[in-house]
């Protein structure tokens, strides 16, 4: 298929999954609307369709909380393919519409800031609306999730990363006990090789009951979980979405003072991030110690917009070992595994993510390198969740949203490369 015939795959399968206002990742599989995965729709849609891209993140605000909380899942409507449902998360009467107890990646604002560049014209009225709630999602996130400049996760799934071995360290001091029976049902969907372990999922669903039983109270959570992580993904995607949204700030005449004094905290917090071996990696806040991993989170410290040697040559390293690079664990290190979720394939999300911060920070060659690589990955493998990074076997769901967004926005040669 030549490039214009895949922008055409990739244009179907947003509309495929489009549910009205939202759009799913992917059918089957995860039948809600997700937190981070709308925001990438969004940036998909706005290379076509800019109305239907201010939708998707309309739509995605209208079950923030009261307190700013934006959830992970939105369940607009009922369905029993998936498993935790709103059942599990017992949080009734805390939002608009039903939803999980917990956040993700703050990625909205970046691809908001991008969708009113693209035409502001279009963009004023819904970017205006969105502009405060943007805020109070971040005013949340510093609040709540915030231990000295180092964003933290309170759940593995808060993170978008499900199983990275960054959480190992804290998943293995949870004992599960009384979690109960339960049937997962991701496993009925995709080759269970390619999924977290039961060990995991014990833990996941443990640590909803727990917060559950805290009534989701946000002192209690961001207190009492024991599993408490700061993340470098997080961490660079908040300190990045906070320098767009002082943007977003100058654009509308609103003022940008707190958003700066943001920014600022999480470039200070983010060093504290980086290890003995310089590499940007997760920090155990309750054991007191970084995770040693070197994941495809590390490489966002361009996106953040920090620059590492270190990290321009880990990812050097990465384009060595690996044909579809960047791996979300080291090839080599004892964590890898090729098909299973995050501890080793690559994600088209985070190759876009980091793409886009290689550029801003004058890595041109990188960056057109990665871009390059992760459009001949997606045309020789199609749009899947995620990828083996050695043979570009496409792993987890098929006909996904997020991975034919990357597409669009970012790796087909139509719109002029990174
Ligand atoms: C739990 C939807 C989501 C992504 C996450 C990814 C995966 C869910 C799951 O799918 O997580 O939230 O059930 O595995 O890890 O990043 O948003 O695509």
């Amino acid at each position: 298929m030549d490039h214009l015939a895949l922008d055409q795959a990739a244009r179907a399968i947003l509309r495929k999954n489009d549910r009205g206002g939202y759009t799913l990742p992917t059918s089957g599989l995860y039948p809600y609307q997700w937190n981070w995965d709308s925001a990438f729709a969004a940036w998909g849609f706005a290379q076509f369709d800019i109305e239907r891209a201010w939708l998707e993140l309309t739509t995605l605000f209208s079950g923030q909380w009261p307190n700013g909380m934006l959830p992970h899942i939105l369940f607009h409507k009922p369905d029993p393919g998936y498993f935790p449902g709103p059942d599990v998360w017992g949080t009734e009467g805390k939002g608009p519409i039903p939803s999980s107890g917990i956040s993700q990646p703050p990625v909205a604002a970046t691809f908001a800031r991008m969708i009113y560049d693209k035409n502001p014209d279009a963009g004023r009225n819904p970017m205006a609306a969105l502009f405060p709630k943007l805020v109070a999602w971040h005013r949340w996130f510093m609040r709540w999730r915030n231990a000295d400049g180092m964003i933290f996760i309170t759940h593995p799934w808060e993170g978008g990363r499900d199983n990275a071995p960054d959480w190992d360290s804290a998943m293995q001091a949870i004992d599960p006990v009384g979690v109960g029976d339960y049937t997962r049902r991701d496993t009925a969907h995709v080759d269970a090789s390619m999924r977290p372990t039961k060990d995991d999922y014990d833990r996941y669903i443990w640590l909803v009951q727990r917060a559950r039983g805290l009534g989701w109270d946000d002192a209690a959570v961001a207190q009492d979980q024991p599993f408490k992580v700061a993340d470098p993904l997080m961490t660079f995607v908040l300190l990045r979405a906070n320098r767009d949204l002082a943007a977003l700030a100058d654009a509308l005449g609103e003022d940008r003072a707190e958003l700066d004094q943001w920014t600022a905290e999480l470039t200070a917090g983010a060093e504290k991030l980086r290890n003995t071996a310089g590499v940007f990696d997760g920090f155990n806040l309750n054991a007191g110690h970084h995770t040693g991993s070197v994941s495809n989170a590390s490489f966002l410290c361009w996106y953040g917009h920090l620059d590492s040697a270190q990290m321009l040559d880990e990812l050097h390293q990465a384009f060595d070992q690996c044909r579809y690079p960047v791996p979300s664990q080291k090839v080599g290190s004892d964590w890898f595994n090729a098909k299973r979720y995050w501890r080793g394939p690559t994600w088209g999300i985070v190759n876009m993510l980091i793409g886009l911060g290689l550029a801003d920070m004058g890595h041109k060659a990188e960056a057109e390198e990665l871009r390059a690589r992760t459009a001949a990955l997606m045309a020789e493998h199609g749009f899947a969740e995620y990828y083996d990074p050695l043979t570009g076997d496409p792993a987890g769901g098929g006909s996904f949203t997020w991975t034919a967004a990357v597409w669009l926005a970012w790796a087909s040669p139509s719109n002029g490369g990174a």
